[in-house]
């Protein structure tokens, strides 16, 4: 705010002006769209690569309409801004593992970039953004086409009637300053990676498109396919047909004057699982458009105390992951940075994966659907989220459709978690997750719904789990990290439960502790040591309780590797990375791994 003092009153006039349109322009509802699904096998134009940036630490460039790109026009004129001459960053990426100047910033960055349009009569056009963390305004030659917010999922703009033939210039405001109403709040446990993350795409369509279908099994049913196509820009009725050629499979089916068109078929299909992880090519075709995926049909529900894959029971052997690559200390975003990551989950035993705590690349997910491992998918709603500023739940219901509409065909998914260690006293909180469980289940049914709680009682060696929220959950997620935060209150194996929901399957989805890898000559009883025996003796009496737990379902360790994280202070065995990793940021393995592996090769 500094600069408003010292600017004048005729100026601080004109800011008061340019904010209100600017609230007027939000509130006319200048929004994106939600994206259309499976970008990848789109006809689309790549805009990754260097962007040009201006540094806006003070966020005058809001004040300066830097989007018009304005030039001098007669000899006394001067601009005080220009992107030319500045720096440039690549998209996609973040902007604060690109220059060292930005290492620690949270603020305003404008990018730009040109491009060439040869859009022909009858084509349409669409700007598709993979992910902006965490604020995004978008302009096309100096117009604002809309704004996003959140900085996980995906969203586009129809830019048909807006680009001129030849040169087009694009300008993005990214703004990744926490918000105090935003998902997440201004405090979490993860580096802030700001900037353009994924990727940025031109797609041309024709006048009519395939945008969304759902291709996918049954509920409980191991060949019965039920879903649906949804066309846009369809005149009338048109004839779909979905074929899958290894299966010898052609279904015909007809939209509905909105376009959508019910998929009901059966086939004896090979399911997918991790064992083989098997994916069909599925080619869905309208009158006008034909568009290709990977998809693999698998069943996943729980029954009694049980989860079921294809009808089995199965033991989750899972991990936590942050979308950090540890080597490049920023945020992943590529197949190779997804692979990186997904191996090490395979290497430690892993059938599954907890995509920590928002939303990851749909790279991410493709890649561990192939690689046959299952996906646990996170809305960023962590800890203190306010819940009673009206715009957050509206701001939820949206992120959970953006990131249902993007993943809902990958069978790898197989639990959509809505909440991370939100409080049961913070007002409306109950309320607002509650229907959030419903639209998650009005938007798919097929999949698990969880909420991960921290909030349970250990005393006198005993677990008491009594949160209401897991009434909602299909899962009763624990993150406990006895050992750690919490010292042990007697011999690990002599645990005892009780649980509110007998019934239901538990997963602990978090556990664990610090330590700095090759610490191991200090004495290894005491937590303020950091020292590898320390950590693996946690895991070892971790993995002694687990025995003590009804109906475990599956574990998952906190967490693959060291990832940074600034309020982690300790200097001498942090300094700035939550150590909790199995593995070092330099992917060296702790002696706490080995107790992991074990535990995964025997389940
Ligand atoms: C938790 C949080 C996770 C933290 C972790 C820790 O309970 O869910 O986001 O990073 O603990 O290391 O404290």
């Amino acid at each position: 705010m500094k600069y408003i003092t010292t600017i004048g009153k005729g100026t601080l006039f004109r800011i008061q002006i340019v904010t209100l349109l600017c609230l007027m322009c939000l509130a006319g509802g200048l929004h994106s769209q939600t994206a259309m699904v499976n970008v990848l096998n789109r006809h689309k134009t790549s805009l990754n690569g260097d962007w040009q940036v201006i540094i806006d630490p003070t966020g005058i460039g809001e004040w300066k309409q830097v989007w018009q790109e304005k030039k001098p026009q007669k000899k006394t004129d001067f601009v005080e801004y220009s992107f030319d001459g500045g720096p440039y960053l690549k998209v996609p990426g973040d902007f604060n593992s690109q220059l060292c100047e930005l290492t620690y910033f949270e603020g305003t960055i404008w990018y730009k970039k040109r491009f060439q349009n040869a859009l022909q009569v009858g084509k349409r056009l669409f700007l598709y953004f993979g992910a902006v963390n965490y604020m995004a305004d978008v302009y096309l030659n100096g117009e604002k086409i809309g704004s996003h917010e959140g900085g996980f999922t995906p969203f586009q703009f129809e830019i048909t009637d807006k680009v001129k033939p030849g040169n087009n210039t694009i300008v993005v405001k990214v703004n990744n300053s926490r918000q105090a109403n935003g998902l997440p709040g201004t405090g979490y446990d993860w580096f802030n990676y700001g900037g353009i993350t994924r990727d940025v795409d031109l797609i041309e369509t024709g006048n009519s498109y395939i945008e969304d279908y759902f291709i996918q099994l049954q509920k409980g049913s191991l060949n019965q396919v039920l879903g649906w196509v949804q066309l846009n820009g369809a005149q009338a009725p048109q004839n779909i047909r979905v074929k899958i050629p290894e299966l010898n499979l052609l279904y015909k089916t007809r939209t509905d004057k909105k376009g959508r068109a019910k998929v009901e078929f059966s086939s004896r299909i090979k399911l997918w699982s991790p064992e083989s992880p098997k994916l069909y090519k599925v080619i869905v075709e309208s009158e006008s458009d034909t568009l290709a995926d990977s998809i693999g049909f698998r069943s996943i529900e729980v029954k009694g105390n049980k989860v079921l894959l294809n009808g089995n029971p199965i033991f989750l052997k899972a991990v936590n992951i942050h979308e950090e690559n540890p080597y490049k200390k920023a945020r992943a975003y590529s197949i190779e940075d997804a692979r990186i990551l997904l191996k090490a989950a395979k290497e430690l035993g892993c059938n599954f994966v907890r995509l920590a705590h928002y939303p990851h690349s749909e790279n991410t997910i493709r890649e561990a659907e192939k690689m046959g491992l299952m996906v646990w998918s996170e809305l960023p709603v962590y800890q203190h989220i306010q819940f009673s500023d009206s715009v957050v739940p509206k701001k939820m219901d949206r992120m959970l459709n953006e990131i249902v509409r993007r993943d809902k065909n990958r069978c790898g998914v197989i639990v959509w978690s809505l909440s991370n260690e939100t409080y049961p006293g913070t007002p409306n909180r109950n309320e607002v997750l509650i229907n959030l469980t419903a639209k998650c289940h009005a938007l798919d049914s097929t999949r698990l719904i969880t909420h991960v709680i921290n909030t349970h009682n250990y005393k006198d060696n005993t677990f008491n789990v009594w949160e209401p929220l897991y009434k909602y959950s299909d899962l009763i997620a624990i993150n406990e990290y006895i050992g750690w935060y919490d010292p042990w209150q007697g011999n690990p194996s002599e645990t005892r439960w009780q649980i509110a929901f007998p019934d239901k399957p538990v997963f602990i989805s978090e556990f664990g502790g610090e330590a700095l890898y090759g610490n191991n000559s200090a004495p290894t009883d005491e937590a303020s040591n950091w020292t590898e025996g320390y950590q693996e003796k946690i895991y070892a009496n971790q993995t002694e309780m687990f025995n003590t737990i009804p109906n475990l379902c599956g574990v998952c360790p906190w967490i693959l590797f060291d990832y940074r994280s600034l309020g982690r202070m300790n200097q001498v065995y942090q300094n700035g990375y939550n150590r909790k990793g199995l593995l070092s940021e330099k992917g060296e393995k702790k002696k706490a791994w080995y107790i992991m592996n074990e535990f995964y090769k025997k389940k």
